[in-house]
């Protein structure tokens, strides 16, 4: 069990989901609605020092070669504790390097992908223990935990067809497909068993629609957080 910083300030919202849902996409439209519904400026005057948008793996300049070695398929098959540790590295930079220190300072961070995906991808994909990726979660974020994961959930074919459709598939889009329904289970166990922090949305629904969803979200957890 991991605790909040006690300096946080900030807030740390995440995108999550299988391949394809179409987190990167959303991410970005929820960006610009921030400006434009004007939430963005009620939440300077509540305390929010500037937004940031980052992701995992390859959130800093070192990371981004951490995320160059999982990504890329290669010759060598990487072993499941070896994926394992580098998403944990990749994390652990990540926070110390990124996140504790914006979010100290009071910003409002988006970040795609975090701790979820290890439960989802390396815990009911892989079948690694899932104590040992909580606790491994544990020291890489020091407790850091996301105030928010929006888990933007779509049927497997669908999302790695879309995926597909975008161009050369990275090691992990190869899996097989009972890996990615399992690592979706993986996410509906998570929703199911913390669903105040992490909220599924019907990311089969049209672009505007998935948006519509979030909004939804985001405009009540604003509201609690003011
Ligand atoms: N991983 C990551 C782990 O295994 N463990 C970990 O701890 C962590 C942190 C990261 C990989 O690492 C794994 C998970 C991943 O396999 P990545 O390159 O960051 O790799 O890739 P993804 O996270 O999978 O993200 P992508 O950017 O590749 O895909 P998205 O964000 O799911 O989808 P997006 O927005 O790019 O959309 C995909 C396509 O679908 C279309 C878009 O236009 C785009 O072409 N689309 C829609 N089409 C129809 N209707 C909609 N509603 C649509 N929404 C999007």
């Amino acid at each position: 069990m991991t605790t909040p910083h006690p300096h946080q300030r900030g807030k740390l919202i995440v995108f999550e989901g299988g391949e394809g849902c179409g987190k990167t996409t959303q991410l970005e439209k929820i960006e610009a609605w921030l400006i434009e519904s004007g939430w963005w400026e009620k939440l300077t005057h509540q305390g929010f020092t500037r937004r940031l948008t980052t992701r995992e793996p390859g959130g800093t300049d070192l990371c981004q070669g951490i995320r160059q070695i999982l990504l890329t398929p290669q010759a060598e098959t990487m072993t499941s504790t070896t994926e394992l540790l580098l998403y944990a590295a990749d994390r652990a930079q990540h926070v110390e390097g990124c996140l504790r220190p914006a979010l100290e300072a009071g910003a409002l961070v988006l970040c795609d992908r975090y701790t979820d995906s290890t439960v989802a991808y390396q815990g009911y994909g892989r079948g690694l223990d899932l104590g040992l990726i909580d606790q491994l979660n544990g020291i890489a974020t020091g407790g850091l935990k996301s105030d928010l994961t929006l888990w933007l959930d779509l049927d497997v074919e669908i999302g790695l067809g879309r995926a597909k459709e975008r161009g050369k598939r990275d090691r992990i889009e190869e899996a097989d497909i009972t890996f990615h329904r399992r690592l979706r289970q993986g996410f509906a166990a998570l929703a199911e068993a913390e669903g105040d922090r992490v909220v599924r949305i019907d990311a089969s629904q049209d672009l505007g629609a998935v948006t519509a969803a979030i909004v939804a979200v985001l405009d009540q957890r604003f509201r609690q957080w003011a």
